[in-house]
């Protein structure tokens, strides 16, 4: 089976690949296909990204099981933003210290018990058939009072795991698959792939 995996992210792209590693399959980035096209995510959730990525991915090869993440950062004290917005909050350019100091510096009158967040994962599937399959990761947290770690990618090194006394940039990869919305998420598509395919 050929999978393309359609993201332009290489941090995401690591983490795709170390998950989907068991699958029977060759598992290409969008670079790797030779496709480079603008999308356009204009959806309004996570999941309506995925499939709107995963979809335009599909029409340029028919022929592979196409994956997409929409993925994104909720924080309830800013009313679940940056959300579907995560990447382009502040400009898609700007640098990640500057978008975690931001945000930290947005939460400094909040209480303990109000810097509570998640990262949200939507994984799409689109297969040769055409056939949409979709699922979707939370993992929990808090918003940390100082960026920590230096792995990962994005927003993890404001993003504390309680259970961990870490934030996800300060897990080790496979610690932070075991844990993340995209590990549950990406899995969770793992078993309907499966299962599909066997039928
Ligand atoms: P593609 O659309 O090409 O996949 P993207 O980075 O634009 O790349 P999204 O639109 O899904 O992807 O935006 C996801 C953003 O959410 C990402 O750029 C980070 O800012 C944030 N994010 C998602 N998952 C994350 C994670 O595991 N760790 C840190 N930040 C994450």
């Amino acid at each position: 089976m050929k999978i393309i995996f359609a993201t332009g992210n290489p941090g995401k792209m690591k983490e795709v690949r170390q998950i989907l590693a068991d699958l029977d399959a060759e598992i290409l980035s969008m670079k790797e296909a030779g496709i480079d096209i603008p999308i356009e995510e204009d959806g309004l959730t996570f999941e309506e990204n995925a499939v709107i990525k995963a979809k335009a991915i599909h029409a340029c090869a028919p022929d592979a099981v196409v994956l997409a993440d929409d993925s994104g950062l909720e924080v309830d004290y800013l009313d679940k933003q940056p959300g579907v917005y995560s990447s382009r909050y502040m400009g898609e350019d700007t640098p990640y210290e500057i978008k975690n100091a931001a945000i930290i510096r947005k939460l400094a009158g909040a209480q303990e018990s109000e810097r509570t967040g998640r990262f949200i994962s939507a994984i799409a599937a689109v297969l040769p058939d055409g056939t949409v399959l979709t699922t979707q990761g939370v993992i929990e947290g808090v918003i940390a009072h100082e960026p920590a770690g230096e792995g990962g990618f994005g927003y993890d090194p404001i993003f504390y795991v309680p259970e961990f006394h870490a934030t996800t940039a300060e897990l080790t990869p496979e610690q932070k698959n075991a844990v993340s919305h995209r590990g549950k998420a990406l899995r969770a598509m793992k078993s309907k792939l499966k299962r599909y395919f066997e039928v």
